[in-house]
């Protein structure tokens, strides 16, 4: 069930794998942004959109249960809820836990709307408690984080994105291009630095990415930068000399920053669904995650992956990605999520 799907940019975006952003016919970076960097700051939640079309579609699926004015609540209308819970992919324990409060407290009487959306909020809310997190930074020297992921999971777009947000914040950020594996992936991020105006270490197509990685770390290092962040390719989680070659990176790091990196920041798709789940468990074991970005959650109703995903990984939830956009992440927020979602 796919309530609402935001436009794509017109561009070269359409092309997922080989997503670059929007130039102009001369190459150079369009300013196209929708926000200032002010407003970038600001959560999805008050810059408006995401949250609240989520929220009325949501409730408009759950509003379609009531056929008069308080509805009954029997077992017809219990099973017909725990449907509407179980697609939008929170999955069934957060589901039985809302059906079976709402059961226990409203059996053979009438209900409102308002109180089951009160009953979602409180379970989405406690499941995703202290599920949240601030992003780790260095206690001193630059802030390293390895950006990690499957195949087009939205992790050079991630990158942008936070970078977009730590520089709107007054960090001096280096980006490092270690996808030298795909074709067009060091252009990529290269647009996007040229656009948010940060630096970049390149990489060669097909070079070592351990050699980039040391590269920017090395420059971070000696350039006194606050945040470095390493693109890396998409693998899959069961590719085992890739998870090594990862590994590998880590150990680089290292050489030069003794505790780094500080965040492994793996990039989950919000509409891989149950994929996802897979995926957060192979990366997070094989890889050392430290932290989720989960992207994408425009691009689908299911946003109740994120409890499923935030319950069973000791993982926190630092980012959502809700669009193509440089303002599309968020922080986020376990209350101010849920509330979004189900106030
Ligand atoms: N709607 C939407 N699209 C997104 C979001 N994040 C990324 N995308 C799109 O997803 C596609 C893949 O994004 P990338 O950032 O290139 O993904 P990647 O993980 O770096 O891909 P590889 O480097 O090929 O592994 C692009 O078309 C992006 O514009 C998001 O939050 N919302
Ligand atoms: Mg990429």
């Amino acid at each position: 069930m796919v309530f609402w799907r935001k436009k794509k940019a017109e561009t070269a975006n359409d092309a997922p794998v080989d997503m670059v952003p929007n130039t102009t016919s001369s190459g150079q970076p369009e300013s196209n942004q929708s926000a200032s960097p002010n407003e970038s700051q600001a959560p999805a939640t008050q810059s408006g959109g995401w949250f609240r079309k989520i929220r009325e579609l949501l409730k408009t699926d759950i509003r379609d249960l009531w056929k008069s004015e308080g509805q009954l609540v029997d077992d017809a209308f219990l099973s017909e809820l725990y449907a509407k819970l179980v697609r939008t992919d929170m999955g069934g324990t957060t589901a039985t836990k809302i059906r079976d409060s709402i059961g226990n407290t409203y059996r053979a009487r009438k209900i409102e709307l308002e109180d089951v959306l009160n009953v979602i909020r409180e379970q989405v809310s406690q499941a995703l408690s202290s599920k949240a997190g601030a992003l780790n930074r260095a206690s001193s020297g630059p802030t390293i984080i390895l950006v990690v992921g499957v195949n087009g999971s939205g992790k050079t777009t991630s990158i942008a994105k936070l970078s977009h947000r730590l520089v709107s914040q007054g960090n001096r950020v280096l980006l490092g291009a270690g996808d030298t594996f795909r074709a067009a992936a060091v252009e990529q991020l290269k647009i996007w630095s040229d656009r948010i105006g940060c630096d970049i270490v390149l990489g060669e197509h097909g070079a070592d990415p351990a050699s980039v990685v040391f590269r920017t770390v090395q420059r971070a290092v000696a350039e006194s930068y606050d945040i470095c962040i390493l693109d890396t390719a998409g693998r899959l989680q069961t590719q085992s000399n890739l998870m090594q070659q990862l590994e590998k990176i880590k150990r680089v790091i290292q050489k030069q920053v003794e505790d780094g990196p500080h965040e492994v920041l793996l990039v989950l798709d919000a509409t891989a669904g149950q994929n996802a789940i897979s995926q957060a468990k192979g990366f997070s074991e094989a890889a050392g995650c430290t932290g989720i970005v989960l992207a994408k959650m425009d691009g689908t109703a299911k946003g109740g992956v994120i409890v499923p995903i935030a319950e069973q990984f000791s993982l926190p939830v630092k980012f959502i990605g809700v669009g193509e956009k440089l303002d599309d992440l968020t922080e986020f927020n376990a209350e101010e999520f849920s509330d979004a979602l189900f106030g």
